[in-house]
């Protein structure tokens, strides 16, 4: 029996917002980016998630010697704090050359824009001492059909990707799929896709999936199958755990605040994977709803890393070896039953 997993949490700057939305603006007091770094440890998380311009505010004016300078000073920072850099992401979605997506746009200068930034990227990855970036592919797709040639899109991603692993040999890239949100549809969206992405690079064991549980459900699967596929491949690099409402927008809810069952059976999956044995994280990628007052405010997180832990609980004291009768006597209503009643805690 492996040693039960100790968990360790992290979270990405923008998980604290102010509150905008498409529909309204900020409505609580901005918290200063770099003041955001204190509250991780009283959180309970050590591991944080970056763009590559929370590293490095306005990363597109900078030249490389300013670049190194402030990638220098965050390491350093967050040695002081006790912090580790998990991943450091491309912000491939925010420049007006990326209106039309990064690696797959169809403008020639607005691709190279993509390859400079992704440079940069792995320069301050390397620089923060992040062994990973993520490839959140926001705009690459399409908005409608014709626009884009979609076989060729997903060569320019595989090149890319080639280019990413050749430019630095030991960095991982987790790619993150999603299946629309900026984009109508997006290329990469499952799992499936992502890794057969890896498979067909250059250094597939350095090309993993970062599953979201919002993202899955989005595609209309089930987020502990997506996070399972991956473990199977063994290339789960990371989670951004949240919830999700049916097939609305991205809604980045509370861990469990929707499905608590699915919830459960993402922690079974990860618990039974093996997952967070080498280190990886339990990444939250959740906001907090636009009604909650205060400055900043952190619940959310704090909330979501302890209905994890509870669920951890349950995946404890959940009868494996009852599971496993029923599972002979092929009477899943039983099974059912048995795991309804331990969720609400009945006897
Ligand atoms: C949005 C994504 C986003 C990414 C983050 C890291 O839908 O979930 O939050 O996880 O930008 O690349
Ligand atoms: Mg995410």
């Amino acid at each position: 029996m492996p040693h039960p997993t100790t968990y360790r949490f992290s979270f990405g700057p923008w998980n604290i917002s102010e509150g905008a939305d498409p529909f309204g603006p900020e409505v609580r007091p901005v918290t200063p980016h770099e003041s955001k770094f204190a509250l991780y440890r009283p959180l309970g998380f050590e591991g944080v998630q970056f763009h590559d311009d929370d590293v490095v505010p306005d990363l597109d004016a900078q030249t490389p010697a300013q670049i190194a300078a402030k990638s220098v000073a965050v390491a350093q920072m967050l040695k002081n704090q006790g912090l580790t850099p998990e991943f450091v992401a491309p912000r491939l979605w925010f420049a007006p050359q990326t209106v039309d997506g990064g690696y797959t746009s169809n403008s020639a200068g607005d691709r190279q824009y993509a390859w400079d930034r992704t440079k940069k990227c792995l320069d301050i990855a390397k620089a923060v001492g992040s062994k990973a970036i993520v490839l959140w592919l926001a705009r690459e797709g399409s908005y409608i059909r014709e626009a884009k040639s979609a076989k060729l899109a997903y060569e320019r991603l595989l090149t890319a990707i080639n280019q990413m692993l050749d430019y630095d040999k030991s960095i991982e890239i987790w790619i993150e799929p999603k299946p629309n949100e900026p984009t109508d549809m997006a290329y990469v969206p499952t799992a499936g896709h992502a890794l057969a992405l890896a498979y067909a690079s250059q250094d597939h064991k350095r090309v993993k999936g970062l599953i979201e549980t919002a993202h899955a459900l989005l595609a209309n699967l089930d987020p502990s199958d997506e996070m399972a596929f991956c473990l199977a491949h063994d290339k789960l690099g990371s989670v951004h755990l949240n919830d999700q409402n049916g097939l609305k927008y991205d809604q980045d809810k509370n861990f469990g605040g929707a499905n608590l069952r699915a919830a459960f059976n993402q922690v079974l999956v990860l618990e039974d994977g093996g997952y967070g044995h080498r280190g990886e994280f339990i990444g939250l990628d959740v906001k907090t709803m636009r009604t909650q007052a205060g400055s900043p405010v952190t619940a959310h997180l704090k909330n979501s890393r302890e209905i994890f832990l509870l669920l951890v609980d349950k995946a404890r004291s959940y009868d494996r070896k009852l599971v496993q009768q029923l599972r002979d006597n092929r009477d899943y209503e039983a099974l059912e039953m048995y795991t309804i009643r331990h969720l609400l805690g009945a006897r």
